[in-house]
Order: C-alpha cells, then sequence, then structure tokens
C-alpha cells in the first residue's frame, strides 16, 4: 500500500473562536500550525484565509502571505480553497489560483450546506477547471455527494480532465452525502482506475473514516475545518493534535506516513 498522505484542514471558512479557542486565523497563526501539523506527518495543509476579524475572504493578498509564511517554515504542500465560503461569488472564489498555488480544491457539484447552499454551476465549475490547469495547479475535487462524483467521471469522458485525478470525500455535510462506512464504500467503488482519494468526515465521522481510509488505501483528511473535538464533548487541543492521531493509528496499523515530497510523487505533482 502506498504511504499514507495526510491532509490538515487548519481553520475552514465556518467555524469561529467562540466554537475553536485554538482555531488559527492569520496568516502567522495559520503558518505556525502548518509547520506542528507538518511534525505531525500532515504532508498537505487545506486553508482558507481569514481576515483579522475572523470572517472568511478570498483575497488573493491574504493568501500569497499564508502561502510565504507556510514556505518560510516548512516544506507541507499548500493547498488553496476555492470553495471560500457559502454566498461569494465565482469571481471572488478564483481569486487565490491567480497566485499559481501548488494545489487547490474544485467542486463538482452545488449541496445544501446547513442552512445555506454551496452553489457550483457547472459552467463556473469548468472556469474554476480550466483556470486552475492553465496555472498548473493540481486539483483536488471536492465530491460532497454521490452525483459529484459522476459529473468529474463525465468530464474525464469529455476530455475537460485528464490522466489520474485527486478525489476528496466530504461526507456528514448537513444537505449531503452521509458520514458513513457505507457512503464511502461506495464511493470508493467508484473511484476511476489509478486516481487518488482522500476522505475528510465532519465532526464525529472524522475519525472513524480517516480510519478506514487507512485500512483501505485511500488518505485522510482531518483538522478544524470539519471537526473541532478529539473526542466527545472535549475539544482538541490543536490541529496538530488530530493529525498525530491519525499518524499515530496508520503506523499502529502498519502503515508509513507520506512526507510531502512523496506526498507529491503520489499525487503526480512533482515537477521535472
Ligand atoms: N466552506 C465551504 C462552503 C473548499 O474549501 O473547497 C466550502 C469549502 C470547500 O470549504
Ligand atoms: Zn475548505
Amino acid at each position: 500500500m502506498e504511504k499514507l498522505i495526510i491532509t490538515a484542514a487548519l481553520d475552514g471558512a465556518e467555524v469561529t473562536r467562540e466554537q475553536q479557542p485554538a482555531l488559527p486565523v492569520t496568516p502567522e497563526e495559520i503558518a505556525l500550525a502548518a509547520e506542528e501539523c507538518w511534525q505531525a506527518g500532515a504532508s498537505i495543509v487545506h486553508v482558507h484565509a481569514r481576515q483579522s476579524d475572523g470572517s472568511p475572504t478570498q483575497d488573493a493578498g491574504i493568501y500569497r502571505e499564508i502561502i510565504e509564511a507556510v514556505r518560510a517554515r516548512c516544506d507541507v504542500i499548500v493547498q488553496v480553497s476555492t470553495g471560500g465560503a457559502v454566498g461569494m461569488t465565482t469571481l471572488e472564489r478564483l481569486a487565490p489560483v491567480t497566485l499559481s498555488p501548488e494545489m487547490a480544491t474544485l467542486s463538482m457539484g452545488t449541496v445544501n450546506f446547513g442552512d445555506g447552499v454551496f452553489m457550483n454551476a457547472p459552467a463556473d465549475m469548468e472556469t474554476f477547471g480550466r483556470a486552475m490547469q492553465a496555472q498548473g495547479v493540481k486539483i483536488e475535487l471536492e465530491i460532497f455527494d454521490s452525483g459529484m462524483l459522476s459529473t468529474a467521471q463525465r468530464w474525464l469522458k469529455q476530455g475537460l480532465l485528464t490522466g489520474p485525478q485527486h478525489f476528496d470525500f466530504v461526507l456528514g455535510v448537513p444537505g449531503g452525502m452521509a458520514g458513513t462506512p457505507q457512503a464511502l464504500m461506495y464511493l470508493v467503488s467508484q473511484v476511476p482506475a489509478g486516481s487518488t482519494w482522500t476522505v475528510a468526515g465532519l465532526g464525529a465521522a472524522q475519525l472513524p473514516l480517516a480510519t478506514l481510509a487507512v485500512l483501505l488505501g485511500g488518505h485522510a483528511r482531518v483538522g478544524f475545518e470539519d471537526n473541532i473535538y478529539y473526542r466527545k464533548g472535549e475539544l482538541a487541543t490543536s490541529n496538530a493534535q488530530l493529525v498525530e492521531r491519525v499518524a499515530r493509528i496508520s503506523r499502529e496499523l502498519d502503515r508509513a506516513v507520506a512526507t510531502p515530497d512523496e506526498a507529491r510523487a503520489i499525487l503526480g505533482m512533482l515537477r521535472v
């Protein structure tokens, strides 16, 4: 089995300091959290930019500060969000792609997101996909429900995407696919040959689905964007604490954890 890629989703757009006092918000705090997660075994950090008051933003300048601050500390892969927050425009959400980041997310469809609607119209998705490919950005396809995976398969047939892809199954969003082993098993059965996948379980689904991914040969995403607890009723003390646990479980199960360069090789990102 290839080594485990752990992604740390450090801050997201929806979690607040009131809910999780250790949430990193400023570029320096995000970079410090990235370094701690890298030391704990993460090879990718998924980041959202925030204003100093904590509100989400897609401002390219703030993303640049985050990328530079992380780069100054370690070689972890920085994956920027193009999902941003519910209600942002396509143009706003595209802003960090102009920085040619190493990696970025691309949501593959519209989904109810709690009380809101996370809009991803087909034409907008195509704009994102083309822009990322033009900038040489490694795409992570965000799958919140099974129809989104069918869309990715259609894109592959149509040539809008080519070659092995990397999927992130985000399971347990209220409005999306359930955070259950059955849901994950179905999605895994549909992954195109040669492609890779990660699972991001929300809340209490984070640990069991990450463990299942370790066993199945997939990859795992943990962190405050998806889950703020270490266990029921006990807040995690840091993102790194969540990364450490998955790394420990993986090693116990005899699966080594990938370094950032090993993750780049697994994901076909190494530029020669
Ligand atoms: N904040 C969510 C509405 C992504 O980062 O690409 C969307 C999201 C997906 O977080
Ligand atoms: Zn995100």
